[in-house]
């Protein structure tokens, strides 16, 4: 098999995702979609047909360069130079200038709220959100998360309570949730995993009914909807991540939006370390701006949007049909009525199959495919809460059974067919048992 080339930009999403283009007002002069073109760095003339023909069996790997889970997503890079070129020319690189203001608002607009405030990473974005929110005590998370949801409270001395996930959906339980509530919990984190919505209403049910904040960790879900309507709008604020790895990114970035006022002008002032004018600090605050030049990459990546879904919806299709002719391997289903941005591609490994998700992940690693075992062990294994709460997976067995059974392929918009049905065909050797 050969897999070197380009990708060419595709036609529209199709599905709910038709439109996105128009939505962001982005064509080009004659009404066609925008055209990207991109090397795809994976070469491999490797047939297997067996187990010896497998590297971790001493053959040479598939692919000379190795694929990773979350290679970005870039627009056009003439837009972007021209932006960038202009930055410097400015003498203005920071300090909420013109770009960063322009990204805001296309933001907001694109997610249909009121205030995008845009911070340096998603990270200080959740730390932020969860001090002007007022949050302390306990606040309830899941565990299947990355690391930074818990991360943000303990780094406030908040301590992050572990609820536990439905396996279906990967996201918070309400019923777990409920469970974890004390007189100290202050307040509940969602996060849509994958992209998926969280249990919207029924966190909502529950903090109304405990008098509890409820604020969602959106940092997958940029472009993905609930019931038609865009993720970002949902309970007092919604953080995004615009990490290099995410499916929309400003290098590094983040936002929390919001449609509260008072919420949006308090974030602004704790981004710019509490300055209001000059020489005036009204607010204890940090450093979370967002750069002109990472403001550039994200309006430049907003108006090539639709090609990246487009791209990632073709490479979700294309495991999704050879996986479904695996018996023991599924993949976790995008919803075709909500809009998706496709970025994870979850699969789960069943416990008859033959072979173990680690091992899985060992036979593609050795073949230069870098499949990761995202949020394993969860963050209740990880320190410091291993330490603060060495009886915590007692209440998660969801979380460990998830945690121990996923494995997420790489895809985006650098990856092309080929090297997925390559992919492909060292899973479909593993699925003999016999590796
Ligand atoms: N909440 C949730 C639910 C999150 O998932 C995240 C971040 C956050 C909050 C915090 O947001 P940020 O503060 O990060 O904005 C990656 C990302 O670093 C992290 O942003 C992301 N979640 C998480 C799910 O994945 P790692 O440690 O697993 O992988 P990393 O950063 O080493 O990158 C993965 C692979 O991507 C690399 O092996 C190579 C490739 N890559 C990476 C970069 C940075 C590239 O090809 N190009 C690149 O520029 O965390």
């Amino acid at each position: 098999m050969k897999v070197k080339g380009v990708v060419t930009g595709l036609g529209a999403a199709g599905g709910a995702n038709d439109g996105l283009l128009k939505r962001i007002g982005v064509r080009n002069s004659d009404g066609a979609s925008m055209k990207l073109v991109r090397d795809v760095d994976v070469t491999s003339d490797k047939i297997i047909s067996s187990a010896a023909d497998l590297a971790i069996n001493g053959a040479p790997p598939m692919f000379a360069e190795p694929i990773h889970v979350g290679r970005p997503n870039i627009g056009d890079h003439k837009r972007f130079l021209q932006r960038a070129s202009n930055i410097l020319d400015s003498g203005w690189l920071s300090n909420n200038g013109p770009i960063a203001q322009e990204f805001e608002q296309r933001i907001a607009s694109f997610l249909g709220v009121k205030h995008c405030v845009a911070m340096c990473n998603g990270t200080i974005a959740l730390e932020i959100a969860t001090r002007a929110l007022e949050l302390k005590g306990e606040v309830i998370v899941p565990s299947y998360t990355f690391i930074a949801t818990a991360h943000a409270l303990q780094w406030q001395e908040i301590t992050p309570i572990f609820a536990d996930i439905d396996p279906a959906t990967h996201n918070l339980d309400p019923a777990a949730v409920w469970r974890m509530i004390t007189p100290r919990t202050t307040g509940i984190i969602g996060v849509h995993l994958w992209g998926r919505a969280s249990p919207v209403k029924e966190l909502e049910a529950i903090a109304r009914e405990h008098n509890l904040r409820l604020m969602f960790d959106a940092s997958h879900g940029f472009g993905c909807s609930l019931n038609g309507e865009l993720l970002g709008g949902f309970g007092e604020c919604e953080v995004f991540s615009f990490h290099a790895t995410k499916f929309f990114n400003t290098f590094e970035g983040g936002a929390v939006v919001t449609n509260n006022d008072t919420l949006a002008e308090k974030m602004r002032l704790m981004r710019n370390f509490g300055f209001s004018g000059y020489d005036n600090v009204i607010y204890p605050g940090t450093n979370g701006k967002m750069t002109e030049i990472a403001a550039a990459m994200g309006l430049t990546n907003l108006e090539d949007l639709a090609d990246f879904v487009a791209m990632n919806r073709r490479n979700y299709q294309c495991y999704r049909d050879a996986i479904a002719s695996i018996p023991g391997l599924s993949m976790l289903e995008y919803d075709e009525s909500e809009r998706n941005n496709y970025q994870y591609v979850v699969v789960e490994v069943a416990p008859y199959f033959p072979v173990s998700r680690d091992r899985i992940v060992d036979v593609l690693h050795a073949e230069n495919v870098l499949a990761r075992k995202y949020f394993w062990p969860g963050c209740h294994n990880m320190e410091p809460y291993r330490s603060y709460y060495p009886h915590a997976g007692l209440v998660l067995p969801n979380t460990k059974r998830v945690a121990e059974r996923v494995v997420v392929l790489p895809t985006g918009s650098a990856l092309h067919v080929d090297a997925i049905r390559g992919i492909m065909s060292v899973l479909g050797v593993v699925a003999s048992g016999t590796v």
